[in-house]
């Protein structure tokens, strides 16, 4: 899991009361300080951790001068540093599978999606976006998940803390699943059931969430009822098959209006075929063009924060699953509030 997080408090996003034992074992770590906050630097760098360039944001070292396969691997080879102080937005690893109901091996994936983000640029090509010109950007390294935990859930605690600082949120929700299950193996808290939790919560505005790419074989006829009842577009894989989505994501953001909105990717909600290296993986699914388009559609919303969940790299040897983990990041950092466009 990977994530990209606007002005959230992320001890609070990680440990949530829920989490019992975890917060025990967080509790007893030194303080941490990666609290997100709008930096005040008025277009001057206030970082006293950037070492990439002499402009006034971080930028990933340009591979006409820098060999990509130098140095320590961070997120985009952007610059590490400790704490979220004077970011805009920052990249942070949680490499967490214990509680996954398949294949393991997610708790890889941050560290894999650091390597393959060394082939990322700092322009984006296709849109003439330019994040790292108008946002102070870098990698704050990995949340110390408690690996003896085994409730593996991720996106119910961050919507706990950004629902705490801006109220019910929209969410652009893109997965093989709709992670809406009440209770697994007689557990309220995994990987399936995080939106369940989320509403009952009043963690969501619902009116405001869309799920897009769900499908394969379920435990009813019709499995996504739950979702339609609490008011939820559900956007089925096969509603997307041989199509481009801009026509969906137009409407998608007619239906998030100017609220807050997060987006969570899961990479299975790509076909097994572009993205093998994940844990529950569904045929049948969507290109990576059209990850893309729903990330690019994303644009023009005021989004609070990002995920990019269940890349698995030890079923994917090639590294193309992390690659693509790694470039949809980035076209979630694209899409930004604030950011550039030429
Ligand atoms: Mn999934």
């Amino acid at each position: 899991m990977f994530l990209i997080l606007r002005n959230v408090n992320l001890r609070r996003a990680v440990v949530s009361p829920s989490f019992g034992a975890a917060a025990d074992f967080f509790s007893s770590q030194p303080p941490q300080t990666r609290t997100l906050h709008r930096n005040k630097r008025g277009g001057v760098c206030t970082s006293p951790n950037r070492k990439c360039s002499g402009r006034p944001y971080n930028v990933p070292p340009s591979a006409e001068f820098v060999a990509r396969v130098s140095g320590i691997p961070t997120m985009a080879k952007l610059p590490h540093q400790e704490t979220a102080d004077g970011l805009d937005a920052a990249f942070v690893g949680v490499p967490i599978d214990t509680g996954t109901s398949n294949r393991p091996g997610a708790r890889f994936g941050p560290r894999q999606i650091r390597v393959e983000s060394a082939l990322l640029r700092a322009y984006n090509s296709g849109t003439r976006a330019a994040p790292y010109e108008s946002l102070m950007v870098a990698d704050i390294g990995d949340v110390n998940v408690n690996v003896y935990d085994l409730k593996d859930t991720i996106a119910y605690p961050i919507l706990q803390a950004v629902a705490e600082k801006n109220g019910p949120v929209g969410l652009v929700h893109v997965d093989a699943h709709a992670d809406t299950s009440d209770v697994v193996l007689g557990e309220k808290i995994g990987h399936g059931t995080p939106f369940r939790r989320c509403v009952e919560e009043g963690l969501l505005d619902c009116s405001r969430v869309v799920q897009i790419g769900l499908r394969g074989s379920g435990y009813s006829p019709d499995s996504y009822e739950w979702s339609r009842a609490q008011g939820f577009r559900v956007v089925q894989a096969e509603e997307c098959w041989f199509k481009s989505l801009a026509p969906l994501m137009a409407e998608v953001r007619g239906q998030m209006g100017s609220g807050p909105v997060y987006l969570s990717f899961d990479i299975d909600a790509l076909d097994p075929g572009f993205a093998p290296g994940t844990g529950t993986p569904e045929i049948a699914g969507l290109t990576p063009i059209q990850g893309v388009e729903i990330i690019r559609g994303c644009r023009g919303l005021n989004l609070v924060g990002c995920d990019l969940v269940e890349v698995s790299p030890p079923y994917d040897t090639t590294g193309n699953t992390a690659l693509t983990g790694a470039n949809l990041l980035f076209e979630m950092m694209c899409v930004l509030p604030k950011v550039k466009y030429y």
